[in-house]
């Protein structure tokens, strides 16, 4: 009976999934709905380092801390700019924090005063002088998937 139950919940969120795509439900309810993720990051100033992203599925850890992230990639930069897949995320909300790595060293380089030297930016492409909060740069991500694009910032 439990089972058969389960079952018809799943039936039911999909069903809600689709009518409603902005809905958040309750945990149980969202984990039955999986939906990709399509990223494209453009604006870099040149072929060299890497990308790093990072996407999260709360405030904490983010932007920064992406031994936090639910999931991170990393790879090659384009001059014509770069673009990756999350696949079978989890429906629900979410934000991605970017940056090149020119110098490959892991980290979002900033000078002495803290001001990043190498391109950066968030979904939504937060304009902030700071950095992005979770709430600035949130999106829904619901079936079958969403694309969205990340202006680097260069300060
Ligand atoms: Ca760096």
């Amino acid at each position: 009976m439990r089972v058969i139950l389960a079952a018809l919940a799943c039936l039911f969120c999909g069903a809600c999934a689709v009518k409603q795509p902005h809905r958040i439900g309750p945990a149980g309810e969202a984990s039955a709905a999986k939906a990709d993720l399509v990223v494209h990051i453009q604006g870099f100033k040149k072929a060299e380092g890497v990308f790093r992203a990072a996407l999260f599925d709360s405030a904490r850890g983010f932007p920064g801390e992406h031994e936090r992230a639910v999931a991170t990639r990393v790879g090659p930069v384009r001059d014509d700019g770069v673009r990756l897949v999350f696949e079978d995320l989890r429906a629900g909300q979410y934000a991605l924090a970017v940056f090149h790595d020119l110098d490959d060293d892991g980290k979002l380089g900033t000078s002495w005063v803290g001001i990043p030297k190498e391109g950066f930016g968030a979904s939504n492409n937060p304009s902030g002088l700071g950095p992005p909060s979770f709430d600035e740069a949130r999106f829904t991500l619901a079936p079958p998937e969403l694309e969205i694009t990340i202006d680097l910032r260069h300060l």
